[in-house]
């Protein structure tokens, strides 16, 4: 371990979201005394940090830390040497290997790891002979990359943080509730635009942070346009034909940099803005101000999240926001764009690396034969030529033509829709590997059980949502026998394949091969990153990366932002007499994902130890609900106990909770319905029926307190 790494404080970045901020860890006399600290000049965040950045460091020491690695013998786990589960791996990936074919198996790659351990597992997965190789952008923003790439050219933000601030003049928040989920990006950068002039519109079927930070409700400046889950079509249909129907285009930038608008305004030609508005929810008036607002504005960015990404439609709806980022010429300029927060911390990186079933590192497709020979001949061996199984497609396939999977850092069986038939389906694999920091809700199925190091603890880099590729450095191990991701995985590639290509006991050199295979990454060096990072695409050395993205042209092959109508789909499943509700899931601020850390952080879990859900106040009434009753939400897959909570904040007929608690997973209700292209699921929106199942006057509910 070079000097660097040992230093403390130690200069790192934050574990939890794509936002990037810059943290410190102090590491005491004991290796298990670790304290945050700011890091007051950090590039991103210079030294602020929301609740989630304090408390990160609670994770890292925690009593429930995996710390010896685990074999099951006779449905029980005990205690295993590192040799003997490296065999143990070996000989079941050899097995299933010669007994099926390579693609039996299934890799999962993490967010929550670096660039280089995620390299190095998809590299070992093609190695192995499959393109069964994925992570949780699957669930994510898989649409908002594919229709990101397909019609602009790169599956990322246009633009960053920093230009969004300075040069914004109307932020147009769809579906993504950055005031709490990327909580510096929104008080550091967007809110700042705000105070100083810019104009917000929020187009959320739920009020929330967001709506609060930019007082959205306060003055007329601000809109929220609260619609049905699953209407963003419509709404933005009726945004593009106002536009259209009072020129506020801007005809040269149609003309010149863009294709696909007759298909555009054919696609509209007939559709009625006002039935549209109906099913939206939202009166036309105000839709048709909103777009006044985006299209006449000098910069004009659009924000998109979860709430646009995670529907069968989710591609349809990102490219009807590069529909309307198109035609009104927001793209390519500093303060516009489209762009997608990313989620968590490393997501973009992992996606860039190439931990995804149909493209190597730097999004050069696998099919493509001419990407393909260029990586092959830095890896020396073939990868298979066809696109590989998505993450969801893997689970689907559990037990049938999935035989075993190797899972580092993620945590299916709460994060998949339907989570009640994952769950039957995991027990079906014949061999399953997690490799995690904590006993997951998934590894309770697992054959074998890595204990990884955490973020603290081993150096790196990471990839944040504005394409900022910044240095990890680890403090010293808390726990003696664990390992670092990407020790455990060249062991694994070494024993199965030999050391050429394998042998890395440093991330370093694995950045340095990285950096040959990848692009958009060529320019960089761990030296030249140093403490600001640095953004992609940074193609030769000493290029400085690009803020922004599409001065001149769309990466596209004719140069051309790509427009294409799109018509209404709606969600798969829609009320009726039975489920008569559509239910919605998204996250808290102090809550993240399937909660391995947060619920485990005494400072994060103190607000909200449990799961709820937001009921309308009509609906309530119809139901007979009051705030604190305990309630069962029902949908065709199965249900859960939660407590109800009334508010106006959730629009009426829809229900939203979280998929933070285990003890009442969302994903058990979830419909697990795909968009055909990206393969992400349909999070947001389920028919869903509820009933209260303890009154709150019942001798058996706690008095509050
Ligand atoms: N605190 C915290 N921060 C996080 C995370 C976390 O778990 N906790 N997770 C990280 C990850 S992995 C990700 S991907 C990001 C996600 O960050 P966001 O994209 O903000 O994700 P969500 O909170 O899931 O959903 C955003 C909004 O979509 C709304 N919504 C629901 N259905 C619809 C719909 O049909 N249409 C529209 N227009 N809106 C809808 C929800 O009400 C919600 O306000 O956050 C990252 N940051
Ligand atoms: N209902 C519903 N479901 C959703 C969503 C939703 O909005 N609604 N959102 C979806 C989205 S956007 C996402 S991104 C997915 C997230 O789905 P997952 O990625 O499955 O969820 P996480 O909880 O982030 O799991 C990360 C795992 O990595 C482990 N980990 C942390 N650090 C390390 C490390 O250093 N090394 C290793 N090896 N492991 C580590 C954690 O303990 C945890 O088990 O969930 C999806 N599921
Ligand atoms: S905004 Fe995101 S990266 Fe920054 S401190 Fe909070 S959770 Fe960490
Ligand atoms: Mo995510």
């Amino acid at each position: 371990m070079s000097t660097d790494e040992t230093e403390s404080p130690t200069k790192t970045i934050c574990p939890y979201c794509g936002v990037g901020c810059g943290i410190q860890v102090k590491q005491g006399e004991e290796p298990d005394d670790v304290r945050f600290m700011p890091w007051g000049d950090a590039p991103v965040n210079e030294g602020r940090i929301c609740i989630k950045g304090g408390a990160a460091t609670e994770v890292i020491a925690h009593e429930d830390r995996l710390t010896e690695p685990l074999i099951k013998e006779d449905g029980e786990f005990r205690e295993a040497t590192w040799e003997e589960c490296y065999e143990y791996i070996v000989s079941e990936l050899e097995r299933i290997r010669s007994e099926y074919e390579p693609d039996a198996m299934g890799f999962f790659g993490s967010s929550k790891t670096m660039n280089e351990e995620n390299y190095l597992l998809q590299k070992l997965a093609r190695r192995y002979g499959t393109n069964n190789v994925d992570n949780c952008t699957r669930m994510c923003h898989a649409s908002t990359v594919w229709a990101l790439r397909t019609s602009l050219g790169a599956g990322a933000m246009t633009n960053s943080m920093r230009d969004l601030r300075d040069e914004t003049d109307v932020f147009w928040i769809q579906g993504a509730n950055p005031g709490e989920q990327h909580p510096i990006a929104n008080s550091q950068y967007f809110r700042q635009a705000m105070l100083d002039g810019a104009t917000v519109i929020q187009v959320d079927p739920h009020a929330n942070k967001t709506t609060q930070s930019f007082q959205i409700d306060e003055t007329e400046r601000h809109m929220h346009l609260q619609l049905n889950p699953g209407t963003d079509i419509p709404l933005l249909n009726i945004v593009i034909k106002t536009a259209l129907e009072n020129d506020w285009i801007d005809e040269e930038f149609i003309a010149e940099r863009t294709e696909g608008f007759d298909d555009l305004k054919a696609t509209l030609e007939d559709f009625d803005k006002e039935a549209a508005a109906e099913e939206c929810g939202v009166p036309l008036e105000d839709i048709e101000l909103a777009a006044k607002k985006y299209a006449t504005a000098d910069n004009a960015a659009i924000f998109t999240g979860m709430g646009m990404s995670q529907h069968r439609c989710g591609v349809d709806n990102v490219q009807n926001e590069i529909n309307l980022a198109l035609i009104t010429g927001n793209l390519g300029r500093p303060g516009t764009g489209v762009n997608p927060l990313r989620g968590q911390n490393n997501v973009q990186g992992t996606c860039d690396v190439g931990a995804m079933p149909n493209v190597l590192p730097g999004y050069q497709l696998v099919d493509d034969d001419e990407a393909r020979k260029s990586v092959e001949d830095v890896w020396g061996f073939e990868v298979p030529p066809e696109p590989g199984l998505t993450n969801v497609e893997i689970s689907h396939e559990f037990g049938d033509s999935i035989k075993g999977v190797y899972v580092m850092g993620e945590n299916p069986v709460m994060s998949e829709p339907d989570a009640n038939r994952v769950a039957e389906r995991i027990q079906e694999l014949e061999f399953m590997v997690v490799q995690d920091i904590f006993m997951t809700e998934t590894a309770e199925y697992a054959d074998v059980i890595l204990p990884a190091t955490s973020w603290a603890e081993r150096g790196g880099t990471v990839t944040n949502t504005d394409r900022r590729v910044q240095r990890m450095r680890g403090i010293e191990k808390v726990h003696e026998n664990t390992r670092h991701d990407l020790d455990i995985l060249s062991e694994v590639g070494v024993r199965l394949f030999g050391a050429d290509g394998f042998d890395f006991d440093d991330p370093e050199v694995v950045f340095e091969e990285l950096r040959q295979v990848c692009p958009s990454y060529h320019g960089m060096t761990y030296d030249l990153l140093g403490e600001e990072g640095l953004h992609w695409p940074c193609y030769e050395l000493g290029d400085e990366g690009d803020p922004f993205l599409y001065e001149e042209e769309f990466d596209t092959e004719s140069g051309l932002g790509h427009i294409e109508g799109v018509s209404h789909t709606p969600p798969a499943e829609t009320p009726d007499d039975e489920y008569p509700l559509i239910l919605t899931t998204a996250r808290l601020e102090e809550h993240y994902n399937t909660g391995t850390m947060s619920r485990r952080s005494p400072t994060l879990n103190r607000q909200t130890p449990e799961n709820f859900v937001d009921i309308h106040p009509n609906d309530a009434e119809r139901y007979g609900i009051e705030t604190g009753e305990e309630v069962t939400l029902r949908s065709r897959r199965g249900e859960i106990t939660v407590e109800a909570q009334v508010t106006e904040d959730i629009k009426e007929g829809v229900v939203w909770t979280t998929p933070h608690f285990a003890a009442a997973s969302a994903n058990k209700l979830t419909n697990d319905v795909l968009d055909e292209r990206a393969k992400i699921p349909e999070y947001k929106a389920a028919a869903t029926d509820i009933e209260v199942t303890l009154e709150k006057d019942s001798p058996e509910t706690p008095a509050d307190d």
